[in-house]
């Protein structure tokens, strides 16, 4: 019988296109931003130069203003919608003109800390550095003009968390009226009763036509759009890889980096402390537009474990795990909310990328208990129903993609 880890490699490595890799065949052949950084850390695993690579391409199409796009468009295929031609970005090598959580800081602080000779790697870590640094630069300066320290999305598609119950509020503020006609992929490949709804979808493409008429201009899309949401557990991945780098950057010599990156950590964390909810025992978003916390108890406000929160938030984060009580954990959504959906996407689906962030957070912050209990649910969850892109919480149905990369990859790490 084949390990799950020999399955999970050979996953990687046929979805690998020589320099980056696809999320899975078909439904998404292209590069994918925060799919890039996390799948790094599984290749690392048995390749580990092939993982440096991974991130290494994705930031050699890094925009000018420091923004790096979620998704690039490396080869013509028309089996994905949106494609190059409605994001018209402009870019020598295509891509959209929207970013992603800004996993890459961490990433990259694992992959050097874990290599077999870090003084061999330290000069790709070291051009990197940089590059993060501007990326992180550029999310303070364009997504947070008033000085917060939290940053905003302002399309659903940069949380990664497509279409969560979270954005459905301040969705509903985006217009429809005048988006050119069009067909979706996803529903081609996929089931469409588990993936996000038409109107969801025609919102999508009103934001991304109402950004192309502004020029893609970072510098104006955050006031420009209706759509302004402070996530928790977007943030919390941002400020994770703020601290990760400064660590990086000092112990590279780059104390600059290191000062700028710390600052926007401690500002951040301190800010982290407005979207705490007592009711919920967790974080809750902030719709900017309004000011309001949005009541919605998801997965975002768990993944905020993953930075340094306090002790005692980390504690009660890892109660409401246990208390929302699915068979295999962490739902995106909790199935006491009447908006629960088992099988649509972000809306209460497994998804073990997510997973394995929040573990990684719990156990830093002394709930080894908890950490532990995701990590066997996640293996659990693999070895009875494959490599899904996402999972029904309850039965454990594999839905969306199959051989879904960063899910082959998260299981190299959490078996490690
Ligand atoms: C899309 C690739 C991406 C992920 C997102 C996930 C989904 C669909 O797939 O997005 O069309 O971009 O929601 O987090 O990066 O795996």
């Amino acid at each position: 019988m084949t390990s799950i880890s020999q399955n999970a490699i050979d996953i990687l490595r046929e979805n690998d296109r020589g320099t980056y890799t696809v999320p899975t065949k078909g439904l998404y052949p292209f590069q994918w931003n925060w799919d890039s950084c996390l799948t790094a850390l599984g290749q690392r695993h048995f390749d580990e130069n092939r993982a440096w690579t991974e991130i290494e391409t994705l930031f050699e199409h890094q925009w000018p203003c420091g923004m790096v796009p979620h998704i690039v468009f490396h080869q013509k295929d028309d089996g994905y919608f949106p494609g190059p031609d409605i994001w018209a970005t402009d870019r020598p090598v295509p891509t959209s003109g929207i970013t992603q959580p800004a996993v890459a800081g961490f990433a990259l602080k694992r992959l050097f800390d874990r290599a077999a000779d870090p003084a061999q790697v330290a000069p790709r870590a070291a051009a990197l550095l940089p590059k993060i640094a501007a990326w992180h630069r550029w999310f303070f300066a364009t997504r947070d003009p008033k000085g917060e320290g939290l940053v905003a999305i302002i399309h659903p598609w940069e949380s990664g968390r497509d279409n969560s119950i979270d954005w459905d509020i301040p969705f509903d503020r985006v217009p429809t009226d005048g988006i050119a006609p069009y067909t979706r992929r996803d529903t081609q490949h996929a089931d469409p009763a588990h993936r996000p709804t038409k109107a969801q979808y025609d919102r999508y493409l009103w934001l991304v036509e109402h950004f192309r008429a502004l020029q893609w201009d970072t510098a104006r899309l955050h006031d420009a759009s209706p759509f302004q949401v402070v996530d928790p557990g977007f943030n919390a991945i941002l400020l994770r890889a703020c601290a990760d780098l400064a660590d990086l950057a000092e112990t590279l010599g780059r104390s600059d980096l290191a000062a700028e990156n710390r600052a926007f950590a401690a500002r951040g964390l301190a800010a982290m402390e407005g979207l705490w909810s007592p009711d919920h025992g967790q974080y809750l978003a902030r719709d900017r537009v309004t000011g309001q916390l949005i009541d919605s108890a998801s997965v975002g406000g768990l993944l905020a474990a993953f930075c340094a929160i306090p002790a005692d938030r980390a504690a009660i984060i890892a109660e409401t795990i246990d208390r929302h009580a699915t068979r295999y954990r962490v739902a995106s959504h909790p199935p006491q909310d009447p908006r629960f959906d088992a099988k649509r996407y972000w809306r209460g689906p497994v998804w073990l990328v997510v997973n394995y962030m929040i573990a990684d957070g719990l156990a830093r912050a002394g709930q080894a208990d908890a950490a532990a209990r995701i990590t066997a649910s996640s293996l659990d969850l693999i070895r009875e129903n494959g490599f899904a892109e996402y999972y029904d919480p309850q039965s454990g149905e594999p839905l969306g993609g199959g051989r879904f990369t960063w899910t082959a990859a998260m299981v190299l790490e959490f078996l490690s």
